[in-house]
């Protein structure tokens, strides 16, 4: 399809609850959306970076500044037939993986509509609906840690995942697994934590955990082998795996046994769909990460959450876990933890136009 014009938009949505993890604080998000029009259909993509660089390098503007200046350039005016093509286009731009998701997703977002099938069905997915868990930030008084862990098992869904972070780890587990025995239960460190540490760690042995996310370094797959073969809690590699040659160096050397795939993290949903399969072929659980996406990013996440290998309950949690107002209409709903697959072409929802106008706070287009 001949791609006419892309627009670009920062996007600031206030969240329901402050949400706090070991690397970062956050009470609002300002996302950069990407709206690609080609032959009368649009197609819609989210930036869900992070306005700060602490949970990897990028920002809101580093996505603003790589889509603008390099990424858009690369697809205005020119016809566009396939991901792979698109992909091909920008070999030579080095990680930028959050920008890059942000424009991959617009692309199958119109070529879904084109073909005028749901995404999920696109990209091979087999589940009607998906189960979900969720994510809680790192709370101050444990009384509302367990009201929220109360709210959200109420809401029905399937597995809590509880922020850790150095001070704030072994007592915080205890406590809640004294009080919730049977808790489908999972602690992430987002990368608090060093090889040092292994003895600290150790000690989350005994709460029966599902799995303990990214204890180590961002960076870093070697120490978290070491760390692997001293703990029976199995380790879920978040931050380190941004590709799926990432995911085949970390499941070969054993600095794992999980994976969270999150869209943003990899460069979008071909290469999410390439760790989905490498896992899935040699029964490596995956599950789908979050990054406190608007609707247009946790739509694209219900969609690769479809994949059979997506065997564990993720963070794509309905859009009131985080926001009063979504820019989707209807906004994404759960319903006893589990969310339906949207049947409409591609993404699968309708823009808000008037909530997206209110929420825009800068806008740039290019058109050729
Ligand atoms: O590490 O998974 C993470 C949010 C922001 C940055 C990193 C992470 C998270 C979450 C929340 O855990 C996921 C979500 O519900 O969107
Ligand atoms: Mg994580």
């Amino acid at each position: 399809m001949q791609i006419e014009r892309a627009e670009l938009r920062i996007v600031r949505l206030p969240m329901v609850r402050t949400f706090a993890t070991s690397s970062s604080r956050k009470a609002e998000q300002a996302h950069v959306l990407v709206r690609l029009s080609a032959e009368g259909l649009v197609g819609w993509g989210e930036c869900a970076s992070p306005s700060d660089p602490y949970y990897c390098e990028e920002t809101t503007e580093t996505c603003w500044h790589i889509l603008k200046d390099f990424l858009l350039p690369m697809v205005v005016g020119s016809r566009l037939e396939s991901i792979e093509e698109l992909t091909a286009r920008y070999r030579k731009l080095k990680r930028n993986n959050f920008a890059r998701a942000g424009l991959e997703m617009a692309c199958w977002d119109l070529l879904a509509r084109a073909a005028g099938r749901p995404l999920h069905a696109l990209l091979g997915g087999t589940r009607a609906e998906i189960r979900s868990g969720v994510s809680l930030g790192i709370e101050s008084r444990i009384d509302d840690l367990f009201a929220l862990i109360d709210q959200y098992r109420a809401e029905g869904y399937h597995r809590i995942k509880l922020k850790i972070a150095p001070g704030n780890d072994i007592a915080v587990i205890a406590r809640v697994r004294e009080r919730y025995p049977d808790l489908p239960l999972m602690a992430d460190a987002n990368s608090a934590y060093t090889l040092a540490d292994a003895p600290l760690l150790r000690e989350l042995d005994q709460f029966g955990l599902m799995m303990i996310e990214q204890p180590l370094a961002h960076d870093d797959i070697i120490d978290h082998a070491a760390l692997q073969a001293q703990l029976a809690t199995p380790i879920c590699l978040d931050e380190s795996i941004l590709s799926v040659d990432d995911a085949r160096k970390a499941l070969q050397l054993g600095s794992g046994r999980i994976i969270n795939i999150k869209v943003s993290r990899v460069g979008g949903l071909l290469e999410a769909k390439r760790i989905h399969d490498y896992c899935h072929a040699r029964g490596v659980p995956v599950w789908c990460g979050g990054m406190h996406e608007f609707g247009i990013g946790r739509a694209a996440n219900l969609a690769i959450s479809s994949l059979p290998g997506y065997s564990l309950p993720g963070d794509v949690s309905g859009s009131d876990k985080y926001y009063d107002q979504d820019i989707v209409t209807p906004p994404i709903r759960a319903t006893a933890g589990t969310i339906p697959l949207p049947e409409g072409p591609g993404l699968g929802f309708a823009i808000d136009e008037e909530r997206l106008a209110r929420a825009t706070e800068r806008t740039f287009t290019l058109a050729r």
